[in-house]
């Protein structure tokens, strides 16, 4: 028996109660207590290690989304060492023993430190999850590489544009960081544009974010008399959406950047950003962040790109549209889906459509939503090519050690305000159950209204024209863990790279989420946002002595391979009764075997060669030996069951 979709499409949780099985993982075979305990463990483990593989998974898939931005506008490494200690070979006779081989930091920096720098250095990492140590031995005012597109050199902008707030948020920063992006403010900013900087510090617990930086801020105002700088002091951490609104508050400026502390500026970095504000208040602009390595601190020069999201909401790299290219010239903004978190903005306008969410706690989606409600409510958001700011791309970030829960948290409160019949796409990317998931979203009354009174679009509007790339998963049937109630395992995508979905110990994480579309496709291990990714289908590959196996669905498709499948009631009939049939109403379970032997659909155009032979009539009969060993019973099961099945019963 197969029992599929924990959380169905119409929102209703099927009884089985699947949670109590995650938390107490149960063997049913083993009769005596010491057995029972140490297959326990045994699960347990096995759960840990599953997780750890998801985890790295999870991480590749990151890496190789991060990449591909990349690739698409490749970064080129820059030869900048000027801020850097020269490695010479004197140096490397004298190198010390690496303290700490499998540190991060160590891995391409530090190779000259004495013992006790590197101690120094690896703590300062722990504990900012950058280069501290470094950082603390550069220059304030270091020079930065020139990363702009050569057009934006002879560009001119207009004599009289808006005054600035810059508003710097902070969390336990480093003081040489904010110290250096104090400077480069100042230093690069005009002064007759910058009317004042405002920090905002959410509860830091550093001491010499208090001592220390005061004396320095003191400095400053010595050196710049017409510079306001204001500080701005929680008592209590409140996460980034209020930070940054705190920072907004307190501005008095035309326009008001709202920036992370650990960045640096470029040369001219405000003019082209104020210019496109001049031009249209409604505009909301995020500038290019070149990336500066948390390790070496040097500086990657990253290409324009607008800035985008998943369901789940975690930010991402995306391309401009189509049109944007068609210009061919990489200087001019163009229109994003959403910002990172860094923003420029009109400071009465902002103020107008809400500012931010004060309802986000932590971390994560108060981007996204500022994305949604600028362009939903009558404006849009633009990245800025001419525009740069170096940002240290931290290794972990000090709020807390997981972020997912706060981001999931986030994440349904902008589903639920702004995303209309398509909110349910967040459940389903976070694979939680549309109603009853027993998140805490806070109350939403205040910004529901606010939708409301600026009579914002709806979000397809928002789909259709705004960020068309995002796949709007209209026709998914269902999703969660695909259970075999027989075995009570789950299907699960296996090794990855690998083709071979495997049954394995129900945990319900990445590897076994399952989902059903209205086509008959059947994904395992995960569905992607985006329409240009591919997903991995469940793929009858043609032959009848032959599981099916996880492809690409394209390719899947183009080699002929049947990947659209039916289900029925699940109803408990006989496990003979193979294959997976929809229910009528969409709605409900499936019943089969698990891995349904020869059932397929929608062959399509097939190029199997051997589908077309034919066999002689009186071939010998045939005995069957199967040897084993601590072999897995499900795994003996389906042997037997798919002999008997596909083996002619005048033969067998
Ligand atoms: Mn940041």
């Amino acid at each position: 028996m197969v029992y599929f979709g924990i959380f169905l499409k119409n929102g209703h949780q099927h009884s089985v109660d699947t949670k109590n099985e995650m938390d107490t993982p149960c063997m049913k075979t083993s009769s005596n207590l010491e057995e029972r305990i140490s297959d326990l463990i045994k699960v347990l483990r096995s759960f840990e290690k599953k997780q750890d593989i998801m985890q790295k998974i999870l991480e590749e898939d990151r890496e190789k989304q991060r990449k591909s931005a990349e690739v698409q506008q490749p970064a080129e490494k820059k030869k900048d060492d000027a801020n850097i200690q020269p490695q010479n070979e004197a140096d490397q006779m004298k190198k010390s023993e690496k303290l700490f081989p499998n540190s991060v930091l160590f891995k391409e920096w530090g190779e000259d430190l004495s013992e006790d720098d590197q101690r120094e250095a690896q703590s300062l990492y722990e504990k900012y999850g950058y280069n501290v140590y470094l950082s603390d031995r550069l220059p304030l005012d270091r020079p930065l590489p020139d990363t702009r597109d050569p057009r934006c050199l002879k560009k001119s902008y207009p004599k009289d544009l808006p005054s600035l707030s810059v508003v710097l948020i902070y969390l336990d920063e480093a003081l040489s960081v904010l110290q250096r992006a104090l400077r480069s403010i100042i230093n690069r900013t005009p002064k007759n544009l910058l009317k004042e900087i405002i920090m905002v510090d959410d509860h830091s617990s550093n001491d010499n974010l208090k001592g220390d930086l005061d004396v320095y801020v003191k400095l400053l105002e010595q050196e710049n008399p017409n510079l306001r700088i204001v500080r701005v002091r929680h008592s209590e951490q409140r996460g980034l959406a209020h930070a940054r609104a705190s920072g907004w508050r307190a501005a008095t400026a035309d326009v008001v950047a709202i920036l992370d502390a650990h960045i640096e500026v470029h040369e001219m970095w405000a003019e082209p950003l104020l210019t496109q504000i001049k031009a249209d208040r409604t505009v909301v602009v995020s500038p290019v962040f070149d990336r500066v390595n948390f390790d070496d601190l040097k500086v990657i020069t990253y290409h324009p790109n607008a800035h985008a999201f998943d369901w789940a909401l975690w930010c991402m790299y995306e391309s401009f549209t189509p049109e944007y290219y068609k210009l061919n010239d990489g200087s001019l903004p163009g229109k994003s889906p959403s910002v990172m978190g860094i923003m420029v903005a009109d400071r009465k306008f902002l103020g107008e459509i809400g500012v931010l969410d004060e309802g986000m706690k932590v971390y994560g989606g108060e981007n996204v939503e500022l994305g949604i409600r600028v362009w939903t409510c009558g404006g849009s958001v633009e990245v800025v090519p001419c525009s740069k700011i170096a940002h240290i791309e931290r290794a972990h970030k000090p709020y807390m050690p997981d972020l997912g829960p706060a981001m999931k948290r986030n994440a349904l409160r902008v589903a639920e305000i702004w995303m209309d019949e398509y909110k349910h796409n967040v459940n389903l990317a976070w694979n939680i159950p549309f109603e009853n998931h027993g998140i805490d979203i806070g109350d939403i009354s205040e910004r529901k209204k606010l939708r409301e009174r600026l009579n914002c679009k709806p979000f397809k509007w928002y789909l259709d024209n705004v960020y068309p790339k995002l796949d709007p998963w209209d026709d998914l049937l269902a999703y969660g863990g695909m259970k075999s109630l027989d075995a009570d395992m789950c299907i699960d995508q296996g090794a990855v790279p690998g083709h071979t979905p495997i049954a394995y110990n129900c945990y319900y994480y990445g590897p076994q989420f399952t989902y059903y579309r209205g086509t008959g496709e059947l994904y395992i291990g995960g569905i992607k946002s985006h329409k240009y990714n591919d997903n991995r289908c469940l793929a009858d590959i043609g032959t009848e002595e032959t599981e099916p196996g996880l492809y690409n669905c394209k390719e899947a498709m183009q080699k002929g391979m049947g990947i659209y499948w039916d289900f029925t009631q699940g109803d408990r009939g006989p496990a003979q009764e193979t294959g997976l049939r929809r229910v009528p109403d969409g709605k409900h379970l499936v019943a089969g075997s698990l891995f349904p032997v020869g059932h397929r659909l929608d062959m399509g155009p097939s190029s199997f060669r051997c589908l077309k032979k034919s066999y002689p009539k009186d071939l010998p009969s045939l005995s069957v030996v199967l040897i084993y060993l601590d072999e897995a019973l499900s795994v003996l099961k389906r042997a037997l069951r798919s002999i008997i099945n596909c083996t002619p019963k005048n033969l067998l």
